[in-house]
């Protein structure tokens, strides 16, 4: 088939800018996707020949490949991330902001050319289940091969997504182009207004697969303040319950904190009869339905997903999900053709190549594979994928949980006394930094709703913009915050993690359904002592108390250094935060 030109369903809006596109960039040639599988294996084949994709042992690991980045570009880059709108304010003192014609005149000019010798990839994409109402279309113009394959795992690709468009105008409009990878020509730019990203310099996935942390949040969250409705960092849900019930809930973590995990958490063996089903494990865009109720579906189709740490223990449907059809970025390789990482099962092999493709033996002081080394799986693989997650109404929400990396000051869980206070709790969020950005790892920042690299306007809008859904939400989600990383005085985790996490996402269900105990403090409500069913688990009655322990001193401190973050955010912090932030203070 001749895919150098147009299918008869890409529409003459979508062909009039590939040919202007082309015009800029210069390719040899360009090739249109269709998202089939025959399209997927030539695409394979043609990239292990050009050694952008290395097999791996195939009896083993059927249908998985190794990628290899240039080891200057393997996370996303937050310093050369910019929201281009026509004023600086529009971005707000958390972004970096270019003037939209400075930053289609600077990228214009590396983009000029930047394809010559190359294929121009063009991608239409949807965000969503084909045909939802909540669903968004894309298209993605790129120059490399790598982001073809990952784009076809991540979003629900090709020609289905163009017939959905249909006539419409109405799509995002993505540019990649590799360029040399030089860091000093590196530059992702949002243009909100005009629905567009332009993204040049880099080859690592949030960089561009422009449908996920560019479109999916950035242009994302600015279109749903312009629409009403909310596109968050958050991992999505359901846990069914012995009675059979299904609650769902959305979670926001920051990057590399474990929505992977929790999304796929497998529950203890004393909670016979709950399960969790996993919506998605990212990003979760919601709005209000007809019932009043926050209804959220995942726009994505699959897992971009941080390997090290991952296995059968912290996640075992995450190493069910990755078995097959999944693509490794930067991952370390065992001398037959196995993958490796730091905190995979079993021992630590003698002998390994690590990341950069170099020997590497036991006992290194070097990591074999990079920590934030990736795998890209496709949803389908999930043993334990929700059958909602193609429903076109999306999924509807009972919780919505924040939750940071704290050692310390942040219970266990809290759950906040209302919207507007969970507002305040989710917006004041700080974390610990992980190895997802460039950038010292381990400080603690703070990371609104765990948007903080990903919202697309003015933060102090932003958090407006949540507290007036409180007037179109008829049945509000009830919020909680979550902290699994406090620690003893003795630097130990007092909290397990993974799996027994389910012992506290069981406590907020029966929360929303006005079940489970809990006792009030200044912060909000939190289990009773006995209210957390702990049967089973291993843990002694002093690191459960500290584990839910609300501090005075230590909130003093916090409250005190949230005055930063209102500092930064003084034109447009809306009255009721203040509000609550002095609540608080006069009750501790
Ligand atoms: C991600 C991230 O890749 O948050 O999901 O960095
Ligand atoms: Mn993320």
């Amino acid at each position: 088939m001749d895919r150098s030109t147009p299918p008869a369903n890409a529409n003459a809006h979508v062909r009039k800018w590939v040919e202007e596109t082309a015009r800029m960039t210069k390719p040899d040639r360009i090739y249109w996707c269709d998202g089939s599988e025959e399209e997927r294996a030539a695409l394979t084949q043609e990239a292990v020949a050009k050694g952008v994709l290395t097999p791996l042992n195939q009896e083993k690991l059927p249908g998985c490949y190794l990628h290899r980045s240039d080891p200057n570009d393997v996370a996303r880059v937050e310093h050369l991330t910019f929201i281009c709108t026509p004023t600086k304010r529009g971005a707000g003192p958390t972004n970096n902001w270019m003037d939209p014609k400075d930053a289609y005149a600077k990228l214009g000019a590396l983009f000029d050319g930047s394809m010559r010798g190359r294929t121009l990839y063009v991608i239409p994409y949807a965000m969503g289940p084909i045909g939802s109402p909540l669903a968004k279309i894309g298209m993605e113009i790129t120059d490399s091969i790598y982001v073809v394959l990952n784009m076809r795992i991540m979003t629900r690709m090709g020609a289905a997504a163009l017939d959905m468009l249909g006539e419409s105008d109405d799509f995002n409009r993505g540019v990649h182009s590799t360029l040399d990878l030089n860091p000093e020509r590196r530059f992702i730019c949002h243009f909100p207004q005009d629905n567009t990203i332009w993204s040049v310099g880099s080859g690592y996935g949030g960089n561009v697969l422009l449908g996920k942390k560019c479109l999916a949040l950035r242009i994302g969250s600015y279109l749903a303040r312009t629409e009403g409705w909310l596109a968050e960092h958050m991992t999505l849900l359901g846990v069914e319950s012995p009675d059979g019930e299904t609650t769902y809930v959305a979670a926001a973590f920051p990057s590399a904190c474990g929505k992977t995990n929790f999304a796929m958490l497998v529950p203890p063996p004393q909670f016979e009869g709950w399960k969790v089903w996993t919506i998605g494990d990212d990003i979760a865009w919601m709005r209000v339905g007809a019932d009043g109720r926050l209804w959220a579906i995942n726009p994505e189709a699959g897992y971009f997903g941080v390997a090290p740490g991952t296995n059968h223990a912290t996640n075992p449907n995450a190493m069910k999900t990755i078995a097959r059809d999944t693509l490794y970025t930067n991952v370390a390789v065992t001398k037959d053709g196995d993958v490796w990482w730091e905190g995979k099962d079993g021992d630590v092999p003698e002998e390994l190549t690590d990341w950069r493709g170099r020997p590497w033996q036991k006992g290194s002081a070097e990591k074999a594979a990079h920590p934030n080394s990736r795998f890209t799986a496709p949803m389908r693989n999930n043993p334990v994928l929700s059958p909602r997650v193609d429903d076109p109404n999306g999924v509807p929400i009972s919780a919505i949980i924040f939750g940071g990396r704290r050692s310390s000051t942040v219970p266990l869980v809290l759950q906040a006394f209302n919207w507007v206070h969970g507002v305040y709790l989710g917006a004041m969020m700080g974390s610990e930094t992980t190895a997802a950005a460039t950038g010292k790892i381990g400080v603690t920042r703070r990371d609104p709703m765990a948007m903080l690299p990903f919202c697309g306007y003015d933060m102090g809008d932003y958090f407006a913009h949540w507290l007036d859904m409180q007037h179109h939400i008829g049945v509000p989600p009830r919020v909680f915050q979550v902290n699994w990383f406090r620690k003893s005085p003795d630097g130990r985790f007092l909290w397990p993690g993974f799996g027994e996490n389910m012992r506290v996402l069981k406590w907020i269900v029966e929360r929303t359904r006005g079940a489970a105990a809990a006792r009030e403090t200044p912060l909000g409500w939190v289990p009773t002592d006995g209210g957390l069913d702990l049967s089973g688990l291993d843990i002694s009655r002093d690191d459960f108390l500290h584990s839910v322990a609300v501090d005075r001193d230590e909130w003093k401190t916090e409250i005190g250094s949230q005055e930063e973050l209102f500092n930064q955010l003084a034109e447009s912090m809306p009255p009721a935060l203040r509000l609550q932030r002095e609540l608080l203070l006069s009750q501790l």
